[in-house]
């Protein structure tokens, strides 16, 4: 039995569909009767007629940077937020993100990467369903029809919540496409509750249903300083995979170098915003004292982009105020700018 995987790049204008083709030849099968099958598909690149268009944008780009067909960054806001507990309002999250992302400058002043030019794209959001169940399934299902993971499509979705029960479905699609996966989690909540309020897809948990996706491999969660008695006790072999902020402050290289050393070489960051400080990012439903500050993030952010292949992003839980105070909605657009900065 083989397996034979040949992919021919042979250009990358960013405007004209780059001829790339790829030849798999996805199934040899010898057996001691000597039958031979042998199947062969063949993938024009792109295949991106499954991404619809929306009339919405990640800054204030010309239509020629947020081609379907092209854009490396593909946006998909997920307004989301049926198990909410405490302070309402994630679900204005993607739109408050996109609309100060109108103001920033499109050019990294830390890489001097031009973050527009590789094309991005936002997707149409993803209604919300009438139950938690049915919003997992549906985010999984689009994610898959959008074949967002597919590594043959070179995309690198960007994912903004909604609440943090929207990244399991999510990454799950990931595992489907990509082995040894791994998850860096920027959290203040450890979020590995085997059921909360809302039961087993609750914002609660989403990191205990991550742990239970087959093809991922690691959980790595810094920033954690709120967990409950049950969580400890039942996941305590994760908790060798948590950095808190106090550890980060005393030991910053030591923390990176561990972070580098539990994730996969694969690897997708979920960033829920209460991870920051409230100081930085105070318009979220749980914010948390004692929080990260935007120099240790980013700072953490650079290093795995440039030694890890990352698959994914995404920021959830940000809860605008809507009174003209849009601190962290600024805060998650340039975090997504950097994300593509690092990764330019
Ligand atoms: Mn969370």
């Amino acid at each position: 039995m083989g397996f034979f995987y040949f992919v021919i790049d042979v250009g990358k204008n960013l405007h004209t569909p780059p001829p790339h083709f790829t030849l798999s030849a996805s199934r040899i099968i010898l057996s001691h009767i000597l039958t031979c099958s042998i199947e062969f598909t063949i993938n024009t690149y792109p295949c991106m007629s499954n991404l619809p268009t929306s009339d919405q944008k990640f800054y204030d780009v010309e239509r020629r940077y947020r081609d379907p067909n092209t854009a490396r960054y593909v946006v998909l806001p997920v307004p989301y937020e049926g198990t909410v507990c405490f302070m309402k309002g994630t679900s204005k999250g993607p739109k408050a993100i996109l609309d100060v992302a109108y103001q920033i400058e499109m050019f990294d002043e830390e890489t001097h990467a031009e973050t527009y030019s590789k094309g991005i794209v936002v997707l149409p959001e993803i209604p919300s369903a009438a139950s938690p169940e049915e919003e997992t399934q549906r985010i999984y299902e689009t994610v898959k029809r959008y074949d967002l993971f597919n590594p043959a499509n070179k995309r690198l979705p960007i994912i903004l919540g909604g609440e943090h029960s929207i990244t399991p479905p999510v990454v799950r699609a990931a595992a489907d496409s990509i082995p040894n996966l791994s998850v860096l989690q920027f959290d203040a909540h450890a979020d590995l509750r085997d059921s909360y309020t809302a039961g087993r897809n609750s914002h609660a948990c989403a990191m205990r249903r991550i742990l239970e996706i087959e093809n991922v491999k690691q959980i790595v969660q810094v920033g954690i300083r709120s967990f409950s008695e049950d969580e400890y006790n039942q996941c305590r072999e994760q908790f060798k995979n948590i950095i808190t902020p106090e550890y980060l402050e005393g030991n910053f290289v030591a923390a990176c170098d561990l972070i580098d050393k539990r994730l996969t070489n694969n690897v997708y960051i979920t960033v829920d915003i209460d991870a920051f400080d409230p100081s930085f990012a105070p318009a979220t439903g749980t914010p948390e004292p004692g929080g990260l500050d935007w120099r240790q993030v980013t700072r953490i952010l650079r290093r795995v982009c440039k030694t890890k292949h990352v698959v994914g992003f995404d920021v959830v839980e940000v809860s605008p105020f809507g009174n003209g105070n849009a601190i962290t909605e600024y805060l998650a657009a340039r975090l997504v700018e950097k994300f593509i900065a690092y990764m330019d």
